[in-house]
């Protein structure tokens, strides 16, 4: 099993650590946007971008690129901090969030915004892009991989099931979904909303490997997707990753109510003297 080292492992989580700050801090300023799932996702989307996947910058139109699509896209604060990260568009751009006019808004746009591979917001449409893109790349001899981030509530959408079956039907063991698990969705728990019952054993069924993580542990998050890239079965892998809608900070987490509400200034302070900012 693939690790990070020590110092490497420190380093991300330092960085998501950051990446939860400023996400709160943007959020609040602007008193828009969705807090609750960009914070669940952090760990998955800092690992794969900072460690797993090959995509840079300057590979960007590189046909045999790795590609990552947020398929839940109104997590878009997290994507977008991550792509400025690694060199998309400057940090700064970040102000500009959900502002007409601005390259970033409130759900990743393929024709907009440098770095993202796939338009989404309308959920229920990755898995069957990225289906497509592995189905192109095997076609075209190249070895890369397709990642599909995917919501739990998300997964209440026919499509996602249509395209599971599809993805076995053609072999695509590059393609690797990850389920952002945090068991809640805009409205409610998902098991309230519509009871999917056993999880892996579903996309099983489906033909899928399934493979599980903690997805707010970098080092767990990291072993797991490098396990998936190395199963090469004849099988796509669906990683399900355990995690918190609201992560870190303790009254935005388990709940809906963070899902895309307006973060009140008490609440700001509140979360910044959790995350060690404030005194
Ligand atoms: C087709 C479609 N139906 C409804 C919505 C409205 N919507 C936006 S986010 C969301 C809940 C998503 O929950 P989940 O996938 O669990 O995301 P997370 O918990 O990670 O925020 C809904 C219903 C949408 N964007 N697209
Ligand atoms: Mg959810």
């Amino acid at each position: 099993m693939k690790t990070l080292t020590r110092e490497r492992s420190e380093e991300l989580k330092a960085l998501c650590h950051q990446f939860r700050v400023e996400t709160i801090e943007l959020l609040h300023k602007l008193q828009t946007g969705h807090t609750g799932g960009s914070l669940s996702e952090c760990e998955i989307l800092v690992t794969l971008y900072m460690e797993c996947a090959n995509i840079t910058a300057e590979n960007q139109d590189a046909p045999d690129r790795d590609r990552i699509i947020l398929s839940k896209g109104h997590g878009a604060p997290m994507l977008y901090r991550c792509l400025a990260e690694k060199g998309f568009f400057p940090v700064e751009e970040m102000q500009t969030l959900r502002q007409v006019g601005s390259r970033l808004q409130g759900h990743p746009n393929m024709a907009k915004t440098p770095g993202v591979e796939l338009s989404t917001g309308p959920l229920g449409m990755g898995l069957s892009a990225g289906n497509g893109m592995a189905c192109a790349n095997r076609l075209m001899g190249n070895e890369a991989y397709v990642y599909v981030i995917l919501g739990d509530g998300e997964l209440d959408e026919g499509t996602i099931w249509e395209a599971a079956m599809t993805a076995s039907k053609f072999k695509n063991d590059r393609l690797i979904a990850i389920v952002d698990w945090n068991k809640v969705q805009l409205d409610g728990m998902s098991a309230d909303v519509m009871p999917i019952g056993d999880l892996a054993g579903k996309w099983r069924s489906f033909g899928w490997n399934v493979l599980e993580c903690d997805g707010h542990d970098v080092d767990s998050v990291y072993s797991t997707i490098e396990t998936a890239k190395e199963l090469l079965n004849g099988r796509p892998t669906v990683i399900l990753a355990n995690t918190i809608k609201g992560k870190g900070v303790s009254f935005m987490e388990n709940t809906n109510k963070f899902h895309g509400k307006a973060i009140t200034d008490d609440e700001y302070e509140r979360a910044m003297k959790e995350l060690e900012v404030l005194r």
